[in-house]
C-alpha cells in the first residue's frame, strides 16, 4: 500500500464525512468534581437552519435522564458549540466517574446522526469510545481527514484524548503528541500484530492492529495520536511471536509524543532464549544496582521513587556475569527498580541511607 496523504483539520471537517446528514456529536466531557460535570456538543447542520433550539433533547446516562431546557441553542457558525450541565438541563444530569454511556437523543432525529460516547471504551479511531477523564481534566475528541490518492474521497477519522486544560465552549486543543511506532521481527515489519496502549492511571486502553489501513506508511506501523498526558504500558501480541511488553512505562506530558521501535522474537527462538535467560538477578549492593546476566545484551533499567515518578530511565549494555550500575544521583530514600530485557521484566526494591 502506498503512503497516504493525510491532512489534519479541526472539527469543521466533519461535514465532509456526512454530506447530507446533520450531525450532533459529544466533543468533550468532564465528570468531576460534581459541580463541573458537563458535556460539550458540537453540530454541523445541512438540513436545519441555525439557530437550532436543543430544548427537549434528552441526555441519557447510566444514572438517569436530563432534558435540555428550551432556549439552549446552537448559534451561528462558527459558534456551533453548546455546553450542557445541571444548570441548563432538568432531571438527572450525572456522569459516572469511572464509567458511563452518554447518549444524545434529540426530539427530532430525522436526517440526523446524534453521537454519544462510552467510557472506558477503545478510543482508537472512534468517536464513540473514550478514555476515562481523570479529576479536573476532560476527555476531548479529535478528528482529522484523510484523502487517499488517487482522487480518493475524504474520509474522517476520530479519536479521544485526555486534556488537562478543558476547553468547554471552545474548539478542542492540546491534541499533539501520542504514541506511535512500528512492530517488526528480524526480517520485516509485522502487519498482523495487536498493539495495546494502557493507562497506568486507569484511563483505559487503546487497542489497534498494525494492519489498520489508511496510515500504512510501512508494514507494522501503529499509532494512537493523540493520547493526551499520562503514563502508559505498551504490549504487543502477534501469532507466532512471544508476547511483548515495552520495558518501560511511557510518561507523556501534554502534546508530547513517543516513537517506539518494537522487535518481536519468534516463539520457538524465544523458548531457546528463555532457557539461557540473559538477566537472572537484580538486587542492590550499596549505592549500586547489580544485574546478573547469563549472556550479553541491552537491558532497559528504570528507577522509580516511592511516589512512582521515574528518576532514571536508561539502556544499559550488559556483559555476561555481574554488572553494576552506579546510582549516584539518588538521595536517601526508597526506590523501585525494574529491568526489562526482551519480554522479561525483573523488579526489586532499593533503600538508600
Ligand atoms: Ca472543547
Amino acid at each position: 500500500m502506498g503512503k497516504s496523504l493525510a491532512i489534519l483539520l479541526a472539527f469543521a471537517s466533519v461535514s465532509m464525512a456526512n454530506p447530507t446528514m446533520d450531525v450532533i456529536q459529544v466533543s468533550e466531557f468532564e465528570t468531576a468534581p460534581e459541580s463541573l460535570q458537563r458535556i460539550e456538543l458540537y453540530a454541523v447542520f445541512r438540513n436545519r437552519s441555525l439557530p437550532f433550539d436543543l430544548g427537549g433533547t434528552r441526555i441519557v446516562t447510566n444514572s438517569g435522564t436530563a432534558v435540555v431546557d428550551s432556549g439552549v441553542c446552537f448559534d451561528t457558525w462558527p459558534h456551533n458549540i453548546v455546553v450542557l450541565d445541571s444548570a441548563n438541563t432538568t432531571g438527572t444530569f450525572s456522569l459516572g466517574v469511572d464509567s458511563d454511556w452518554i447518549r444524545v437523543q434529540p426530539l427530532d432525529s430525522s436526517n440526523m446522526y446524534a453521537y454519544g460516547v462510552r467510557y472506558p471504551a477503545n478510543p482508537h479511531w472512534s468517536n464513540e469510545g473514550s478514555w476515562v477523564p481523570p479529576k479536573d481534566a476532560s476527555a476531548s475528541l479529535y478528528s482529522w481527514v484523510v484523502y487517499t490518492p488517487p482522487n480518493g474521497d475524504p474520509e474522517i477519522f476520530y479519536t479521544w484524548y485526555i486534556d488537562l486544560s478543558p476547553t468547554f465552549g471552545a474548539w478542542n486543543d492540546d491534541y499533539g503528541g501520542g504514541i506511535w511506532g512500528s512492530v517488526y521481527d528480524q526480517d520485516s515489519g509485522l502487519s498482523d500484530a495487536t498493539v495495546r496502549i494502557s493507562s497506568v492511571y486507569g484511563y483505559g486502553t487503546s487497542t489497534m492492529s498494525t494492519d489498520d489501513s489508511w496510515d500504512t506508511y510501512f508494514a507494522g506501523y501503529f499509532e494512537q495520536k493523540p493520547t493526551g498526558p499520562g503514563r502508559f504500558v505498551v504490549t504487543v501480541e502477534c501469532e507466532g511471536y512471544l508476547p511483548y511488553t515495552y520495558p518501560e512505562t511511557i510518561e507523556l506530558a501534554t502534546n508530547e509524543e513517543r516513537l517506539l521501535d518494537i522487535c518481536l522474537t519468534r516463539a520457538g527462538v524465544a523458548e531457546e532464549q528463555m532457557r539461557g535467560a540473559q538477566v537472572v538477578g537484580l538486587h542492590q549492593r550499596g549505592q549500586r544496582l547489580v544485574l546478573n546476566a547469563v549472556r550479553p545484551g541491552i537491558a532497559a533499567v528504570t528507577i522509580y521513587d516511592n511516589l512512582g515518578r521515574v528518576r532514571i530511565s536508561e539502556r544499559v549494555r550488559l556483559v555476561s556475569g555481574t554488572n553494576e550500575v552506579a546510582l549516584p544521583s539518588l538521595g536517601s530514600g526508597v526506590y523501585f527498580a525494574s529491568c526489562g530485557l526482551g519480554a522479561r521484566m525483573l523488579k526489586t526494591k532499593l533503600v538508600f541511607y
